[in-house]
């Protein structure tokens, strides 16, 4: 991230000079709702499509003109010098974008391993976890082990099999074994629909819809499926009814669905999304970034199945002695709680520290406490002071828009803090609360 992006960005909307790709780039997006946030984290193995398929998220929504590519180093998330040279992502970036007036910050992280800490902290800044998969590699003892390393933290989590449009794309070999390592409550929501040999839509399982993308995105309107399509996905649909059951708190269900009754699809999806967000059910969705496949779809298990940061866990608090504490809620004028999860220098601005907002709102003029103790062994020196928030911003990959505020869940950007280090919490500076617990000095 960089001021000199910042101020490029203030006079032409779009990265590259003047070939202007990017419809919104001058104006940061603040949520003023913890409700209409998700923060999600995109991981995978190296090469699996992570970056690009967000990409395809920002055009679905208008935000870009046309997606940018890894061979030329044009994507959002993927602007570093190092990223474009090495073709891969390098750092984390964030890439918010507006889905019906839901902020979702996109959380896009490096899969290969040299970039691990990277990766820890998307985990960190995120609510939920979408696991990338190409169709075409399939998935690794790596991402099998993140798998297990989100289940212990309970954080829902979505599949997405990506480059289904590539000519060796092994959508259902891959989808097996997904399932294989990660348990049978990973199901499709959708099938993919080929014609002539290539994947031109999606059907979707509960809605009883094709969705068109045979023109290379979304089309404005889907179809019912044919009779045909309904017998090839009979059992598939099936399974998925059973799955989302199984989770369902109403018991009554699978006796009512096992003796024949037609059990409403608003009802299923409504206990779809409720196992979703408690992260004991894993939806996966087909897509390409290439075709623009799936990315409707997509967002709207992110939006409707994932989270908002209101319904997810809050760090633990203790008193300063590091007896328990009054618990944080995630409210916008609640005591102020942030985190830093990650920190860049930027020869202008100095230091950027990329920031979680737990409880209350940043606001530029925010006097706050930045402490930072019992990191030693990360060699940070432990640290007290008060400082004064200038500069608010909500990045867009390289770009830093000014914002006002940022409230309890979202994640923004704050510039020119002279202590602030990956991992320093933020607090009012009279708060009596600590966190991480152990992390603070009796004042
Ligand atoms: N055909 C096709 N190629 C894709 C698709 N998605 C990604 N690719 C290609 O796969 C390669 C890797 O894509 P990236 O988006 O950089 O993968 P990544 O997961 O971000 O990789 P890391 O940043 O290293 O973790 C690039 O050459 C992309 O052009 C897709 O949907 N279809
Ligand atoms: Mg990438």
């Amino acid at each position: 991230m960089s001021v000199k992006a910042a101020k490029d960005t203030a006079r032409t909307p779009g990265r590259g000079g003047p070939e202007v790709r990017r419809a919104d780039a001058p104006h940061g997006i603040a949520a003023t709702d913890p409700e209409q946030v998700r923060n999600v984290s995109l991981v995978g193995h190296s090469g699996a499509g992570k970056t690009l398929l967000i990409e395809a998220m920002l055009a679905a929504r208008g935000m870009i003109t046309r997606k940018g590519s890894i061979a030329e180093g044009t994507t959002v998330s993927d602007s570093d010098p190092s990223a474009v040279r090495q073709q891969r992502s390098v750092t984390l970036s964030l890439v918010p974008l507006l889905v019906d007036g839901t902020k979702v910050n996109l959380l896009d992280t490096p899969g290969y391993p040299d970039f691990i800490g990277e990766l820890r902290a998307g985990l960190r800044a995120a609510d939920a976890a979408l696991f990338v998969v190409s169709a075409v590699d399939g998935i690794d003892a790596t991402t099998t082990a993140l798998w297990g390393e989100c289940e212990s933290l309970g954080m829902p989590r979505a599949v997405v099999i990506t480059r289904l449009d590539h000519p060796r794309a092994d959508y259902d070999g891959v989808l097996a074994a997904c399932q294989q390592a990660f348990g049978d409550a990973v199901l499709p929501l959708y099938v993919p629909v080929r014609s002539g040999g290539v994947t031109s839509g999606l059907l979707g399982l509960l809605t009883g819809t094709v969705s068109d993308y045979s023109a290379g995105e979304a089309a404005a309107g889907s179809r019912e499926v044919d009779a045909g399509e309904r017998a090839a996905s009979e059992a598939a649909r099936g399974q998925l009814i059973e799955g989302i059951i199984a989770e369902s708190e109403d018991e009554t269900l699978m006796d009512r669905y096992l003796g024949g009754e037609d059990i409403d699809t608003d009802v299923l999806i409504a206990d779809l999304e409720t196992a979703v967000a408690r992260g004991s059910f894993f939806p996966v969705v087909p897509s390409s970034a290439v075709t623009g496949l799936g990315t409707a779809e997509l967002l709207e298990v992110l939006t409707r199945g994932f989270p908002s940061p209101a319904e997810g866990g809050l760090p633990e608090v203790t008193d300063l002695a590091g007896a328990p504490g009054a618990a944080l809620a995630c409210d916008p004028d609640g005591p102020l709680a942030a985190e830093v999860v990650r920190t860049t220098i930027d020869p202008f601005l100095g230091r950027v520290c990329l920031t979680r907002v737990f409880s209350g709102t940043l606001r530029a003029d925010t006097p706050v406490h930045v402490g930072g103790h019992g990191l030693a062994d990360r060699g940070h020196q432990d640290h007290d002071t008060d400082e004064r928030i200038t500069h608010l911003y909500s990045p867009l990959g390289p770009n830093l828009r000014p914002v006002a505020h940022c409230v309890a869940g979202d994640i923004c950007a704050v510039a020119k803090l002279g202590s602030a280090e990956t991992g320093t919490p933020f607090r009012r500076r009279t708060s009596r609360s600590c966190w991480p617990p152990g992390r603070c000095r009796s004042r």
